[in-house]
């Protein structure tokens, strides 16, 4: 008897989390996105792991994102404006993205390290990639 009104219980709390994790949505925290699989733990940038995708919008390139030695990133513009990116040190990258949701892609650099970029059109724009 106890071990039937035990499973009972088990079985609307796997409901009750059932439930929660398809009613994500609308403004809701999300607090459990499962991640990808093989993603390791540790720092997690708000920018996600496993997509290397820079997105410009408003005249910004949003959070730093974090990716792989040597790894491809593709970047989407959402403005109208075409802007650049552009690594502020050497030659480490440098792409131009026209406006109107146009995309293009460089190669991360190889070398581990933080790399700041920024706009050639745009001098007030910069953002950060950070290759591990
Ligand atoms: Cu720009």
């Amino acid at each position: 008897m106890n071990a039937g009104r035990r499973l009972s219980t088990l079985g609307i709390v796997l409901v009750v989390l059932g439930t929660a994790g398809c009613a994500g949505g609308s403004g809701a925290p999300a607090s459990t996105s499962a991640p990808p699989p093989g993603s390791s733990s540790g720092i997690s940038p708000s920018t996600g792991t496993g997509t290397s995708t820079i997105t410009i919008k408003d005249f910004a390139y949003g959070d730093p994102l974090t990716v792989a030695a040597g790894a491809t990133v593709t970047v989407t513009n959402m403005d109208s404006a075409a802007h650049t990116v552009t690594a502020d040190e050497g030659s480490a990258f440098d792409t131009e993205v026209k406006g109107g949701g146009g995309t293009a892609s460089f190669v991360a650099p190889t070398k581990p390290g933080t790399y700041a970029y920024h706009c050639t059109f745009h001098p007030g724009m910069h953002g950060t990639l950070v290759v591990k």
